[in-house]
């Protein structure tokens, strides 16, 4: 008898379930993605979504079979919460997100409660591999991919000196990216002369902004999200600030440009993915990308990312697969059991994936070896424009 799929169901729907997988002698397993679909992360999470159901597309047809089940996680910790536990209840065998740090600490510890692998997507923010044995990512940690944008602008304007930093203090990984900005800025021998802290719900800074002008920096550094971050940027270039802008990751996603238009132009950010890499899978990729799309669009980041949890999820099943007796299904294994090989195996492995190659510590943080800092070029319709990756 089959016992997969049936954690947590009531009787008769675990039954139904059972019949409904019975006659199948191939394996298809569910996978989970957690993201955020609506919300002011939401603009994020429709990165990932892309990436997912492109994986889907790619991976598809190889053993061991996947269906992806999505869950809107919306942007905070409640909703991720709901549609955790949805997924939990499914009994599915690994969980691909979710969107933010914000709620991977109030998440992430529910998939490892249950024993089931949890691959992080774009939660960057320190701490987040210690959350418990199941608890993985592919996204790389910002303390990593925050000092490069920092560094990058200096190169460009070697004389900046003066540094005004604006973060959301309602969001924790805004909060740690902003530490570790200041670090860097302090450790640079740069003057930090200002520090405003925002909300990820705001949307007016006229204050912050004219108390921020005051002190003449040469230099501005945001961590926020898409909406809050992009209104900020559109607004310090309305108040006439003119020098360079380095934005964190929370702004990292084309969805950017209709909120801060124009004004996006020159922001600096640090990118975990090169839509340019030359590799099969990468190719594969940003091929499945343009299909309905203009012949020169590029996976955003987060979608890339996307693509890749699902990949490694998909290539780790596959290895445990072969080790099964010739002619069984995953599903012969109990739950537990499949998760537990799903986990061992998928942070052993190296994997050539869309963000180049990459493995994992035994605590499942990613160690990925390639950055890049882009700068948004915006086209003169100020609602379009493409992330260049900077030399
Ligand atoms: C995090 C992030 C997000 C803001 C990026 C989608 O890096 O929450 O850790």
């Amino acid at each position: 008898m089959k016992r997969w799929f049936t954690n947590g169901l009531t009787p008769l729907a675990a039954a139904a379930l059972l019949a409904s997988c019975s006659s199948s002698s191939s394996d298809r397993l569910e996978v989970g993605g957690g993201i955020a679909l609506t919300g002011n992360a939401g603009l994020l999470g429709q990165d990932a979504r892309t990436g997912l159901e492109l994986a889907q597309q790619h991976f598809g047809k190889e053993a061991p079979q996947l269906k992806l089940v999505l869950e809107d996680t919306g942007s905070d910790e409640a909703s991720a919460t709901l549609a955790f536990r949805r997924l939990i209840n499914k009994g599915v065998v690994a969980i691909l997100g979710p969107s933010l740090s914000q709620q991977g600490f109030a998440v992430m510890p529910m998939a490892d409660r249950a024993g089931i692998p949890v691959v992080g997507i774009s939660t960057t923010a320190p701490g987040i591999p210690d959350i418990g044995r199941f608890v993985t990512r592919v996204a790389s940690p910002v303390t990593v991919i925050a000092p490069q944008s920092l560094a990058k602008a200096l190169q460009l304007n070697p004389r900046i000196q003066r540094v005004a930093v604006f973060f959301a203090q309602d969001d924790v990984f805004c909060t740690s990216e902003s530490a570790i900005f200041q670090k860097a800025i302090r450790s640079k021998g740069l003057d930090l002369v200002s520090v405003q802290r925002t909300s990820v719900a705001d949307t007016d800074f006229n204050i912050a902004i004219s108390n921020t002008l005051r002190t003449r920096p040469d230099l501005i550094v945001i961590s926020a999200l898409v909406a809050d971050g992009g209104n900020l940027v559109r607004q310090l270039r309305e108040l006439g600030y003119k020098g360079p802008i380095v934005s964190g990751n929370g702004m990292n996603t084309p969805n950017i440009y209709p909120v801060c238009q124009k004004h996006c132009n020159g922001l600096l950010i640090t990118q975990a993915y090169n839509p340019n890499l030359q590799s099969p899978i990468n190719r594969a990729l940003v091929a499945l990308f343009r299909r309905g799309r203009p012949a020169d669009a590029v996976p955003p980041q987060v979608t890339a990312q996307a693509f890749t949890a699902y990949q490694v999820v998909q290539q780790a099943l596959a290895k445990v697969k072969a080790t099964q007796p010739k002619g069984t299904t995953l599903t012969r294994l109990q739950p537990s059991e499949l998760r537990q090989k799903l986990l061992t195996t998928l942070v052993a492995g190296t994997y050539q994936t869309p963000l180049g190659e990459i493995r994992f510590t035994p605590e499942g943080e990613v160690i990925q070896k390639d950055f890049s800092v882009a700068r948004v070029s915006m086209n003169p319709d100020g609602r379009s424009g493409r992330f260049e990756l900077l030399p």
